[in-house]
Parts: structure tokens; sequence; C-alpha cells
């Protein structure tokens, strides 16, 4: 039995390294060591950073699992060392900052102080789901799946980004800015929103977006409720820090409207039938790309929502947990508007979630056998009741 793609993550904010440990990853996948330094430096940068992101210089190690460039099967370790490593002399802080992990976990692990608790639940950690994500590219990049992820809202200022635009021109548009913004026409507003924020002392948040194309039918499961795509998705965006809703396709809006405005319509185009949809297309792209839990071939379309930044430079109330008086929060470095980052976090997250289905799927030990049954099955597809 091959084990499920899967991946874990360790390491603290300012303690020596960040690690991810890939498991179930098949064998015989080259990896591309650029294409995982690049997205870990997009996550670096976006209009809105602090001061951290001047120090770091994310680079991915591969510690495991990996020979002469090729995955062989095994654990793969990748390693990002962190530059301002000092936990040990990091302050203590006992006054948590609404928001944030402080007040929860200091309950929750019984710490005076939420230096043990901030140091794990920091946003440092998604360099790691970045460097597994853009690990689970490689294999994706195999089968012509594209993954783009971008912002498409920040505070009050929506984007308008068609979705007929094709992957590469929809990552043109969008690494054209600051912001991460496909729509050109929204990009100086938003900046503007940052910039007002960081004057005010606050913090923004936003709406990030991913979509990916030529995802095959059939990944996720309707048969079983844990193993739905749309669920899979949903439970690995929500667990990324600061996210506090997520949504595919039209998400809350379908709830809105009558059936014969959401459902999207089904279509065959002959010409169409080389492509992993096989020639059924729909009329319309509401449901995101899954019905039942599972891939139709169409678009994938995910949104999350990224609450503001909880630490304040103007702190909120809190109390002081050594004496149980109400003072302002804590402050720590920290930015000002993290939503471009958010979008590379959610962009791979969701990558590495396509191709744990594809895994599920096409299961296999090598990406070979993964290659004969991918393409066994969408044979089988067009030939799907016309023999
Ligand atoms: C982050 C690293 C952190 C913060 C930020 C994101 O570094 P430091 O705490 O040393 O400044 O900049 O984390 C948060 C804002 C948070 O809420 O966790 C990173 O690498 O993305």
């Amino acid at each position: 039995m091959s084990q499920r793609l899967t991946y874990r993550t360790a390491g603290e904010s300012h303690g020596p390294t960040v690690l991810a440990l890939v498991e179930g990853f098949p064998a015989g996948v080259a990896v591309d060591l650029p294409l995982i330094d690049t997205e870990l430096q997009r996550r670096q940068g976006g209009y809105g950073r602090g001061g951290r992101m001047k120090i770091e210089h994310d680079q991915v190690t591969v510690l495991s699992g990996v020979r002469r460039g090729v995955t062989i099967g095994s654990p793969i370790a990748l390693q990002v060392p962190n530059k301002d490593s000092r936990i040990d002399e990091a302050p203590d802080i006992s006054r948590p900052r609404p928001g944030h992990a402080d007040l929860a976990g200091m309950l929750k692990w019984l710490t005076p102080s939420a230096r043990p608790v901030l140091e794990r639940a920091s946003a440092r950690e998604t360099t790691a789901r970045v460097a597994a994500g853009a690990l689970a590219r490689c294999l994706l990049n195999a089968f012509g799946i594209e993954v783009v992820g971008f912002v498409a809202g920040l505070g009050p200022v929506e984007a308008a980004v068609p979705l007929d635009l094709s992957p590469a021109d929809l990552a043109a548009a969008r690494d054209a800015n600051e912001v991460y913004c496909p729509d050109a026409s929204a990009v100086e507003a938003m900046i503007d929103v940052i910039h007002q924020a960081k004057k005010d002392g606050d913090t923004v948040g936003g709406t990030l977006e991913v979509r990916a194309v030529n995802v095959p039918p059939g990944l996720g499961n309707c048969m079983a409720w844990q193993d739905k795509l749309d669920a899979r998705i949903a439970y690995a965006v929500m667990g990324i820090q600061a996210i506090k809703a997520v949504q595919i396709g039209l998400g809350v809006e379908a709830g809105r409207l009558p059936g014969s405005q959401v459902h999207d319509e089904i279509g065959f185009d002959p010409a169409r039938e080389g492509e992993a949809a096989c020639g059924f297309v729909r009329y319309s792209d509401n449901d995101g790309g899954t019905e039942g839990g599972m891939s139709t071939g169409q678009p994938i379309r995910v949104r999350a929502t990224m609450k503001p930044i909880a630490t304040l430079l103007k702190p909120l109330r809190s109390v002081d947990l050594l004496t149980r008086t109400e003072d302002k929060a804590a402050y720590e470095r920290s930015d000002v508007c993290a939503v471009p980052a958010a979008s590379v976090v959610v962009e791979n997250v969701v990558a590495f979630e396509l191709a744990a289905a594809l895994c599920d799927k096409f299961a296999c030990d090598t990406l070979a056998e993964m290659r004969a049954s991918y393409n066994f099955y969408l044979d089988q597809v067009r030939r799907l009741g016309r023999e």
C-alpha cells in the first residue's frame, strides 16, 4: 500500500530553523529547487511587510528523500534556516495580544508568558508550508496542472479578475506589482490602504484567491466525507494563520441566488477532448471546479479571507497575566499587512492538497506508474459510454 501524501512542519519563529517533512511523495520526480526558492522569496515580499523580512533570505535545503535531484520515495525533509534565531533571549510577554494565539495558548499550556506559544503560532511557520507546497508543484507540473494564487481584495478594495485569464497571464499581471493583484486598476488603492493603516498604527486584511487549471476529473471522493476534495482544501486553507473564511467557487453567494443561477450547465466540445476535462465544458463557473467533493475537470477556484495582523502599533486592551490588571497589549515587531504573502501561502497549500488528491486517485510509488494510471484513466473517460 502506498502511503498517503502528507506533510508536517516543525520550527519556531526565532528558533534555529523551520522544517517540513513530506511523506508519501512518489519516486522519480525531478525537484526544481529554484521553483521552491522563488515561492519562498515571493512569500517574503509584498507591500506592508515588517522588519523581519529584511533579515531573512529564505532558501530551501533538502535534507533527505532526494538523490541526484530526483525523489526516491523516502520522506523528504525540507529545511529553511532562520537568520533571526534568538529564541532563548526573546523576552517574555505577559500581556497577550488580542487576535493572536497568545491568551488561548497561555491558558492551554499554563504559561504566564505568551513567548513559547507565539513562537510556534507565528506565521513564520508558513515558510515550511510554502516549501512543501512548492515541492508538490514539481509533481503537479508533470501533469500540466497549474496553480496561481493572488490578492483578490485588500481592506475595502476589491479587484476584478476575469475568469478566462490564462495561468500565465494571471501570474504575469500579479507579478507586476507589490500587492500581488492581477487587476492593475486596484493596485494603487490597495497600496494606499496599507499606507494609511501604517500611518494609523493599524493593520489590514484581505481576500486571497487561488485558481488551478488542467485538474483532471475524479479527484476527491463523494463516498467518504473525509476525502472530499473541497473539504480537504478548506481544512488545509483554514489551517493557515489568520484565515477566517474559505469558500469554493461562489461560496457564500450561492446561498443568496436561485439554483438556475448557481449550477454550472454542462456542455461538450469535441475540440477540447484532449484536455484534462476530456471535452466536458460548463457554461458558468460557480461551483469552483468541484461537485460532490470531486473535481469536475473545470478550474478549481478557492477564496480565503485573512483577518488583519493582530499585532497593532497602537495596541488594543489586554490583561497582564502576572497582575490580572488591564493594560495595553504587548507590541512585537510585525507586519502592517501580510495579505500578498498569504496569497503565496494559500496558493502552495492548495497545490499540496491537489497533489495529495492526485496521488490518491493515481496511487503509485513512482511517477512513471502515476503517469500510466493517469493516461489510462483519461482514456477510459474518453471511451465512457461509447463502446
Ligand atoms: C513572519 C515572521 C514574523 C513576523 C510575521 C510573519 O517575524 P518576527 O516576529 O520576527 O517579526 O514578521 O508574523 C506575524 C505577524 C504573526 O502574526 O505571526 C513571516 O516569516 O512570515
